[in-house]
């Protein structure tokens, strides 16, 4: 037996040196506008539920024809079945549906070295710990399954021809975000875009603009990597501005005077932008709005606006959580039919595009993080990851201006620990973006039944998920709650809902049946269209999504709180009424 293979017999803590070098959104590189070759395609792909590769470094084993090799061996990487990336492995194969564990994707990487060239792996989500190894060498681990991240490959990259592995690791454990116990599927693997960016030796890794709290003016934030001087050429064409913007010690920002038509669901206007730094050039496509909160009102641009909405999962029922353009604009369009100005992006960051593609259609937005449930509020690693998740996103989006709220949190306990943990994900979401509203989905207590949450009061709004008519079957209770509570910020209702089976088998009546999830709907639209701190909702859910835990003859391994099914296309009874409640609010006529 080799000494590598019988060292990792013995060596319990194998994996302990590769989580070390963590890639956090301190290296996020902002990719508007810069072109990337795809690592898109096919992968070697590998299961490793022992974490046998670790143990065994396979990522050290150089490729060589079998017949040449001198020990035995438990897997070549450069050999045998490939998948697609990006992708999920439970829809690859049967055999791998309810597979958790590790998986090694390799894939060689030919390279021609030039003076003064940088080169940036960007992978855009790996579910949930990714370790990234480059010709043997680890670079780095990414945990947060949801967010982007970039390690650089420069100084690791050889002439010639190179193999990059990544090990992907979807386990549920206690102290990851979200931990072991969600409702929605554990979909593993690389499912975002992989991107290899090459750049000069300075270039900008940071853009920002927003509107100045004035009205007047634009503000615009960049970050320099390479260099610490120079200056920047910002513009915006249609504004007819051209500004040079100063670097000092790798940042320029300026506050530039400009009155920009003012982004809206009804007018979605966008600005191109450009900065251009020596041979680096980024460029995005930009709104700009205000949102704020007044008493219980949410203004947008200095107006009062009530958010008719829906919740949405990243789910397919044969891609998984692979995103297509395609797909994101089909549910975007039936957001319109149902009257939306506003989507709930629950429970963990969508891919990008979806930001981008609001922006272009005219839609407000929720995203938010998967701290979700009980997670290990007393565990300073699982904060760590939490607030790195939040940061990753923040930066990803924050030039969006569809996007007009950050939530931090989904139906937590109210423990203290809870609310410390919450509280600084407030503090950090406003520290790192004071231009939008913070949330979290809170609660209510049920004994005294009314709006109570100690965590309120560090929101902008309370979003609150009340299922009554299902989980807590007296609807009364809700007109109960209306009447008892008198929160002095807005409430967004973040979910209603029940389930409602249609198809072969499904119930006519009672529960899982399609015509009591319409009669839930009926009486939630009637009783929270009179409660005055309401100032939207976003019922639970659009689409029916797979889930592990549900598995009663009606769900078989599905919610089915959907408005529309699984296809994406079958619609449900309610979906009707809640559109002719939207419709009508749009129109004012209530
Ligand atoms: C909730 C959760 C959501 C679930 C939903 C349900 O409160 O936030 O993730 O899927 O209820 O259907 O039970």
């Amino acid at each position: 037996i080799g000494e590598n293979a019988l060292q990792a017999l013995h060596d319990e803590d194998y994996a302990r040196p590769y989580d070390t070098r963590n890639l956090t959104h301190k290296g996020l590189l902002f990719t508007g506008g810069r072109d990337a070759q795809s690592l898109d395609g096919a992968w070697n792909f590998c299961v490793d539920l022992l974490d046998t590769g670790l143990r065994q470094k396979w990522f050290s084993m150089l490729p060589a024809a079998p017949e040449t090799r001198t020990e035995p061996w438990d897997y070549d990487p450069y050999m045998g079945e490939t998948v697609p990336v990006p992708s999920n492995w439970q829809m690859l194969k049967e055999k791998w549906y309810f597979y958790e564990g590790s998986a090694w994707y390799t894939r060689p990487l030919d390279h021609t070295p030039r003076d003064g060239r940088r080169q940036i792996l960007r992978i855009g989500a790996a579910q949930y710990d990714c370790k990234v190894f480059l010709n043997g060498r680890f670079l780095g681990n990414h945990l947060g399954g949801s967010t982007p991240f970039c390690v650089e490959l420069t100084n690791d990259l050889r002439d010639g021809r190179n193999w990059l592995m990544l090990c992907v690791n979807n386990t549920r454990t206690l102290d990851r975000v979200p931990m072991r116990n969600t409702d929605w599927f554990n979909y593993g693997g690389i499912y975002r875009e992989t991107q290899l960016f090459d750049l000069p030796a300075a270039f900008i890794s940071d853009m920002g603009l927003r509107l100045g709290s004035d009205g007047d003016s634009i503000v615009v934030d960049l970050t320099i990597d390479g260099a610490q001087r120079g200056d920047v050429q910002l513009s915006i064409p249609e504004l007819g501005l051209e500004q040079t913007i100063p670097v000092t010690g790798g940042h320029a920002r300026a506050t530039i005077p400009a009155r920009p038509e003012l982004w809206s669901p009804d007018t979605p206007k966008l600005y191109d932008v450009r900065a251009r730094f020596g041979d680096d050039t980024v460029s995005d496509r930009v709104g700009f709005r205000t949102i704020a909160r007044q008493g219980t009102e949410i203004l947008l641009n200095g107006t009062p606006v009530w958010l008719r909405g829906i919740s949405v999962h990243e789910d397919d029922l044969f891609l998984g959580k692979v995103t297509t353009e395609d797909d994101l604009r089909a549910r975007f369009q039936h957001a319109k039919e149902l009257g939306c100005n506003f989507l709930r992006l629950a429970h963990y960051p969508h891919h990008e595009r979806a930001a981008q593609l609001a922006d272009e259609m005219g839609f407000l937005l929720w995203q938010e993080i998967p701290v979700y449930w009980a997670i290990a509020f007393d565990n300073p690693a699982t904060y760590a990851d939490a607030e790195n998740q939040l940061l990753e996103l923040i930066r990803r989006d924050r030039n969006r201006a569809s996007v007009i709220i950050w939530s931090i949190g989904n139906e937590n306990p109210d423990t203290d620990a809870r609310l410390s943990f919450m509280r600084a994900l407030a503090d950090a979401a406003r520290r790192a973006d004071d231009t939008r509203l913070i949330a979290a989905a809170c609660l209510i207590n049920h004994t005294r039944n009314r709006i109570e949450d100690r965590l309120a009061e560090y929101l902008d709004v309370i979003g609150i998920n009340e299922y009554y008519g299902w989980y807590d079957e007296n609807i009364a209770d809700l007109i109960e709650i209306g009447r008892n509570s008198a929160p002095d910020r807005p409430v967004l209702i973040s979910e209603t809902g029940a389930d409602g089976a249609i198809g072969k088998g499904a119930p006519e009546t009672g529960l899982f049946s399609e015509a009591y999830m319409t009669q839930v709907y009926r009486q939630q639209i009637e009783i929270l269209q009179g409660l005055d701190y309401v100032k939207g909702m976003s019922p639970w859910i659009l689409y029916d999504f797979r889930v592990e835990r549900r598995q009663n003859i009606f769900q078989n391994g599905f919610n089915k709180k959907g408005l529309i099914a699984a296809d994406k296309q079958t619609k449900k009874s309610a979906f009707a009424v809640l559109a002719e409640f939207y419709h009508a609010r749009a129109r004012g006529t209530i």
